[in-house]
């Protein structure tokens, strides 16, 4: 098969498919630093896994409503001013399988570990399109140029064999500040095959499905990326649609992911000693919206009490402060006393005032995307 020549894996990641792979970790590996190892960071592929023999070979090519067609090559990329920024991945797929137990959606199979928090180096896209020749905070170039396609190596059977692609608004990708990257590091070192070597875009604070992975060319187009995953996936409708009324024409999609938290240091079939336990996980916004709040139950939603939040950095007090990272998620914790059986649940608030829903039927759409209803673990007690 394809699938020949995959990539060694962690044996600890749970596989929800082997070919193309998917794969995500313990939730209890999310809470135990800040930054997300790169083998415990959730793998999402829809192909085999592309090999670059020769990086001084690599090159991207540029396409479209551009004054002259460029193909750049890793050397030109790695000598522009290089750039590290701390950001959130997370596949808009993330908590998927809970949505299904309320009503069965298609795709794969997700518990709360889809996403990953990693620091990212590489140059960044404002600067690249310079280089090709449109200026920064660009709505449109010269020849009607809106939108900046990403096209991948990889071949995708959603794409009848052909590659992954998706697309960003020019303004975003000429905008410095969104921070937008063509990637070459993770966590400091060589980006590895399995998240896209050797390059690969991060668009902070948008769901996972924009940063492709193993970029082939940029096309600068009139009109948003045409592809199967921009234009038949990804997209969030209204509990009301199913397979029969669909009109995938009828929304746009899918860019910033929602606020979202999720509790990682427990799960539903954990028996716990009655007393003191700890209760930590992720909390996160799209959009460069930073966390405001998360808000814990122990007493399935009775009561609330608000957990501490924190970064690399240590302690956040105010989530706009210029100490913390604006496309990174924050880790909480807060400790309860626990004497029977309960539901515990954890909520967050982005600074923005957005809140989750507490139920996901509200939310259930048929591709069971953007799962961001409250979090609820049940906990028994014993000895
Ligand atoms: N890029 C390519 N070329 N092919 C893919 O299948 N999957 C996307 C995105 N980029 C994908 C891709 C999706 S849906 C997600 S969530 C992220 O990559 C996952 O990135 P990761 O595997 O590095 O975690
Ligand atoms: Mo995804």
């Amino acid at each position: 098969s394809d699938y020949k020549q995959e990539p060694p894996r962690h044996p600890a990641l749970a596989i929800n498919s082997k070919e193309p792979f998917n794969a995500e970790p313990h939730r209890s590996a999310l809470v135990s630093s800040y930054v997300t190892p790169v083998e415990f960071f959730y793998k999402r592929n829809h192909g085999p896994i592309p090999i670059v023999d020769d990086v001084n070979k690599y090159s991207v090519s540029f396409t479209g409503l551009i004054d002259n067609q460029k193909e750049l090559y890793m050397k030109d990329i790695w000598n522009l001013p290089k750039y590290t920024v701390t950001a959130t991945l997370q596949c808009a797929g993330n908590r998927r399988t809970a949505m299904s137990k309320s009503q069965k959606v298609r795709g794969v199979g997700w518990d709360i570990s889809a996403i990953g928090n990693a620091v990212w180096s590489g140059a960044k896209l404002a600067d690249v399109l310079e280089l090709i020749g449109i200026p920064k905070y660009s709505n449109v170039t010269s020849r009607g140029g809106k939108h900046v396609e990403f096209v991948s190596i990889d071949k995708c059977k959603e794409e009848n064999g052909g590659p992954y692609k998706a697309s960003i608004p020019l303004s975003q990708a000429t905008n410095p500040e969104a921070d937008v990257l063509l990637a070459y590091e993770m966590n400091g070192e060589t980006l590895n095959r399995d998240h896209g070597y050797p390059l690969r875009v991060i668009v902070p604070g948008v769901i996972g499905a924009r940063s492709v992975k193993w970029l082939d060319s940029i096309n600068i187009i009139a009109n948003e990326c045409q592809g199967f995953f921009m234009q038949k996936d990804y997209k969030m409708f209204p509990p009301s649609v199913n397979w029969d009324n669909i009109n995938w024409s009828s929304r746009r999609p899918q860019m910033d992911f929602p606020v979202q938290c999720a509790i990682c240091s427990l799960e539903d079939v954990n028996m716990v000693k009655p007393g003191k336990i700890t209760i930590k996980g992720y909390a996160v916004s799209g959009g460069g919206r930073g966390i405001e709040r998360v808000d814990v139950s122990v007493d399935g939603g009775k009561t609330w009490v608000e957990a501490s939040r924190s970064q690399k950095s240590g302690m956040l007090y105010i989530s706009d402060d210029e100490s913390s990272d604006k496309w990174a998620w924050v880790l909480f914790e807060t400790e309860a006393d626990i004497s029977q059986a309960t539901e515990i649940i954890a909520k967050a608030v982005d600074i923005a005032g957005n809140v989750q829903p507490e139920n996901v039927e509200v939310i259930w759409n048929l591709r069971g995307i953007l799962n961001t209803s409250w979090h609820r673990v049940h906990v028994r007690v014993g000895h």
